[in-house]
């Protein structure tokens, strides 16, 4: 953390990630690379979402997702922009995404990384010009080196992350990541093409006053999360809900507040996934001094057993997570 404290607000992120490189662990400069070619992912998507309008690039594609989703055209260019940027950078092996069923095998078997991607979060809100983001993990393989890598390299489970972050592509494009020592945005500045040092060593409020679900699925929520919900109203508590984890998420990470996807009826695992949604949000919240949980245990302690996963998540202020853990 004194390595980010170190670095001063207005410095590009490339500059910074050249300052940290040292705090990793295990440096030699392929995680540092890695970054950048996520932001240069970023950017690009960046560039596609703000002229969406314009090139009638929005609306439905007409497939559906693994999950049987509608597709949206923004979803599909997101996803193959950045697993483009991911192979041409050459350090990852292997992908999964959101947008795909299984592994996607860069070629580049030599790399020591493997990356899990949502490319465009929100799907519900592409069309509308309401926030939406990118969502990334990154682990270190466990399968030798040079091989294919397998499903276990992105099944080690949310504590084994080696970074995770996401773009918010809001009122302002934000990057905020973690390497597992402290977290740090930069907002984008289109002038430059760059994202640059807005918000060093974030630390969530301990307790917060938003408290964001949506209040269609209340009547099949458990009753814990009722009586929750319930004593939130009574203290006049702020309901903010966009819809847009990543920025439902990002406001409550600074303002403090609680997230709640719990299991329904539609989805009695919860909706959300665990391997590029639950994981990387977790690590970053934890790491900003907040908490995440599925309800029964610590997300990043949760084992996952297939890509697609999903889960249900209460993330947030810490005080306000035990709450309501306090009444299960
Ligand atoms: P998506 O991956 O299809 O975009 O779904 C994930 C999104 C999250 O961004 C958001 O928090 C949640 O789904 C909203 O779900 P709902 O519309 O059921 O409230
Ligand atoms: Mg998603």
């Amino acid at each position: 953390i004194d390595q980010h404290i170190a670095v001063p607000v207005g410095v590009t992120l490339d500059r910074y990630i050249m300052h940290n490189q040292n705090a990793f662990s295990f440096a030699t400069g392929e995680l540092s690379q890695l970054l950048r070619d996520i932001a240069l992912a970023g950017k690009i998507i960046n560039r596609e979402i703000n002229r969406a309008g314009l090139i009638d690039i929005t609306g439905g594609f007409g497939t559906n997702n693994v999950q049987g989703e509608a597709q949206q055209k923004l979803d599909v260019v997101a996803n193959i922009r950045f697993i483009r940027a991911l192979i041409n950078g050459g350090e990852v092996c292997g992908i999964i995404s959101e947008e795909e069923d299984d592994i996607i095998h860069t070629g580049n078997n030599q790399s020591k990384y493997v990356v899990a991607i949502d490319p465009l979060d929100g799907s519900s809100n592409i069309d509308v010009n309401v926030s939406i983001g990118t969502i990334f993990s990154i682990y270190r393989r466990v399968s030798p080196l040079g091989e294919k890598p397998t499903i276990e390299d992105f099944l080690q489970g949310g504590d084994k992350q080696v970074a995770a972050g996401y773009i918010l592509y809001g009122s302002s494009t934000i990057l905020v990541y973690t390497t597992g020592n402290g977290v740090a945005g930069f907002t984008y500045d289109f002038s430059l093409g760059e994202f640059i040092l807005s918000h060093a060593n974030i630390r969530s409020p301990q307790d917060g006053k938003i408290f964001s679900y949506n209040e269609g699925n209340y009547n099949s929520y458990e009753s814990f999360v009722r009586e929750y919900l319930i004593e939130c109203r009574k203290r006049s508590y702020s309901a903010r809900y966009i819809g847009s984890l990543v920025g439902d998420f990002h406001r409550n990470l600074l303002k403090g507040g609680i997230y709640l996807y719990p299991p329904t009826s539609k989805d009695p695992k919860g909706k959300l996934r665990l391997l590029y949604e639950c994981f990387p949000l977790a690590m970053i919240a934890e790491q900003a001094g907040a908490k995440a949980t599925n309800g029964f245990q610590r997300i990043l302690e949760v084992e996952p057993e297939s890509l697609h996963q999903r889960a249900p998540l209460y993330i947030g202020a810490e005080t306000m997570v035990n709450e309501l853990m306090n009444l299960i």
